[in-house]
């Protein structure tokens, strides 16, 4: 069994789709520090994991769309910024823009109590006007290969995106051990 730290029932259900292991989620409000994702993910399996009764392994998922006309902003502060301006705030700010594009990136940090391992995902795409109404946060302004992510099912989305690159990696490493 796994731990899955987050407040994010959309993050579950893309891992679920995914892992064989059963996923369970936990919404432990772990200390967001500042730095690169991999920093905040680390440190949050850890605290998470010591501060808690149980021996079984945390994961947690750090991700930010990064939008290159805006120097990678929201990035790390992807979360912040959804709660203050909003998600269809962000195409208004590269309306004039010449260059739309942008990248999804995933972060997620394995803890067991002695080991921590990160496994990355990425994704690009482009920067559009809401469509769709599936998935959550970003996925309807994030466009990849002519369609957004809110315009794809849960399975196709986890086949391309940032998250499924990332839990695929983090599946390979399980299978091994
Ligand atoms: P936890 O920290 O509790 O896991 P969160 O939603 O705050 O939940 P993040 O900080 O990792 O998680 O997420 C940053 C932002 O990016 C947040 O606004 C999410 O809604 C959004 N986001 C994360 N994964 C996404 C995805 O696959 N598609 C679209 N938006 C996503």
């Amino acid at each position: 069994m796994i731990r899955f730290v987050t407040s994010n029932e959309g993050k579950v259900s893309e891992a679920r789709e995914y892992l064989d292991e059963s996923v369970e989620q936990v919404p432990y409000d772990y200390t967001e520090i500042q730095g690169e994702l991999a920093e905040i993910a680390r440190y949050g399996a850890r605290e998470t994991f010591a501060e808690s009764e149980s021996d079984e392994p945390v994961l947690v998922d750090d991700t930010g769309l990064f939008v290159e006309a805006l120097d990678g902003f929201p990035g790390a502060y992807s979360a912040f910024v959804e709660d203050t301006l909003g998600v269809e705030r962000i195409p208004t700010l590269v309306a004039d823009e010449e260059n739309d594009r942008a990248a999804f990136r995933t972060v997620l940090a394995y803890h067991d109590g002695e080991t921590t391992e990160t496994f990355e995902g990425s994704v690009r795409g482009r920067i559009v006007a809401p469509r769709g109404d599936r998935g959550f946060g970003y996925d309807p302004v994030f466009e990849h290969d002519g369609r957004t992510f809110a315009e794809m099912s849960m399975a196709e989305k986890n086949a391309i995106s940032h998250r499924g690159r990332a839990l695929e990696r983090f599946a390979d490493w399980l299978a091994e051990r």
